[in-house]
C-alpha cells in the first residue's frame, strides 16, 4: 500500500492539470450519511419519494422536511483531513479543478476555491416562478413550503439541488466535462460511480491517458479503470498524498 500511495504522489507531483472528483464517501467521517451503502440515505428513505420533482410536486412539505432535516445536520458538521488535502490542493496546483457531487459545502468550508458543484448545494434555494435565489446557509426562509420574498411573487421556492430526471447546470457540466477531457491527473473519492452524467468525468480524464487515482474503502464502478485504487477512507488515505511534498 505504501508503495502505491508513493506512486500516486509521484503522478500527482507530476501532473499539470489535476481533476479532484468526490461524492459522499469524502464527507462520510464528517458525519454525513452516504447514500447507496448499508445504513445509507437510500435504506431509510426511497428516492422516489425525496429526489425527484415528481416527489416535490405532490408532496412539497414532506420533502422540505427531508431538506430541512439534513441541512440541519450538515450545518453541525465539519471538514476532515480529506477535504483540508484537496483544498490544499486546490492552493498548489495552478490548473486544478474540483467536481464535486456533494451539497453540503464542506470543500468550500475547508478553503476550496475551484469547485464545480455538479448536483448543487442544500443551503441554497431557488424560486420556481421567478428564479430568485436565496442563501438559507444562516437562516431558514419559513412556511412549511417556503414561498418568494421578492417583491409580490410568492412563488414556491425549493432547494437548489438536482434531482433525478433532471438537467445538470449546463455551464458547471461543460466546464468540468472539458478539464477532464484534457486532464493529466483526475483523483476520485467516495463515490460509488453509479450516477451519470457525473459517473462519466472519470472516463474522459481516462480517454485522455490521464493518471486515475482512486480513494475508497469499497470498489467502485471507476475502480477498472484507475491506476491507483486506494483502499481506505479518505481522511485517513488522502493527507498522505500530499505528505512529504509539504
Ligand atoms: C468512502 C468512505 C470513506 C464510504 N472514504 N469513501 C446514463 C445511464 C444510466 C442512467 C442515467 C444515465 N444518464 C442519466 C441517467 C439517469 C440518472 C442516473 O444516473 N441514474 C442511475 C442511478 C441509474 N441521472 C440523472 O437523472 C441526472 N440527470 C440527468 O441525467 O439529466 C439528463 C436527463 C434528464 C431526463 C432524462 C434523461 C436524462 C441527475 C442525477 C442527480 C443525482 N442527485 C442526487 C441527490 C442530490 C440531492 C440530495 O442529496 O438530496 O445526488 S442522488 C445522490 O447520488 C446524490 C449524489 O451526489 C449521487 C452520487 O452518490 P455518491 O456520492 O456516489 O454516493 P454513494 O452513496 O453512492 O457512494 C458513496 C461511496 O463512498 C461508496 O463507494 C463508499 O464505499 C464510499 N465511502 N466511506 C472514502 N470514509
Ligand atoms: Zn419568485
Amino acid at each position: 500500500m505504501q508503495d502505491k500511495i508513493k506512486k500516486a504522489r509521484d503522478a500527482i507531483q507530476k501532473a499539470c492539470k489535476i481533476m479532484v472528483f468526490t461524492g459522499a464517501g469524502i464527507s462520510r467521517e464528517s458525519g454525513v450519511p452516504t447514500f447507496r451503502e448499508a445504513g445509507g440515505l437510500w435504506d431509510k428513505f426511497k428516492v422516489e419519494d425525496f429526489a425527484t420533482p415528481e416527489a416535490f410536486q405532490q408532496r412539497p412539505k414532506e420533502v422540505w422536511e427531508w431538506y430541512r432535516f439534513r441541512r440541519n445536520l450538515m450545518r453541525k458538521v465539519k471538514p476532515n483531513p480529506a477535504h483540508y488535502a484537496v483544498a490544499e490542493l486546490d492552493e498548489r496546483h495552478d490548473d486544478f479543478l474540483l467536481a464535486t457531487q456533494n451539497i453540503d459545502n464542506l470543500h468550500q468550508i475547508a478553503g476550496a476555491k475551484r469547485v464545480m458543484e455538479l448536483h448543487g448545494n442544500i443551503f441554497r434555494s431557488y424560486c420556481m416562478k421567478c428564479g430568485y435565489e436565496a442563501d438559507e446557509s444562516v437562516s431558514e426562509l419559513t412556511g412549511e413550503v417556503p414561498s418568494c420574498t421578492r417583491d409580490d411573487c410568492s412563488g414556491v421556492m425549493r432547494p437548489k439541488v438536482v434531482w433525478f430526471g433532471e438537467q445538470l447546470d449546463p455551464d458547471v457540466l461543460e466546464q468540468s466535462f472539458r478539464f477532464a477531457a484534457q486532464a493529466d491527473c483526475c483523483i476520485v473519492i467516495g463515490t460509488s460511480g453509479l450516477v451519470y452524467p457525473a459517473a462519466q468525468l472519470p472516463f474522459l480524464a481516462r480517454r485522455n491517458d490521464a493518471c486515475v487515482i482512486e480513494i475508497n474503502p469499497e470498489p467502485s464502478a471507476i475502480t477498472p479503470i484507475t491506476d491507483y485504487f486506494l483502499q481506505g477512507p479518505a481522511g485517513e488515505i488522502m493527507p498522505q498524498l500530499l505528505e512529504e511534498t509539504r
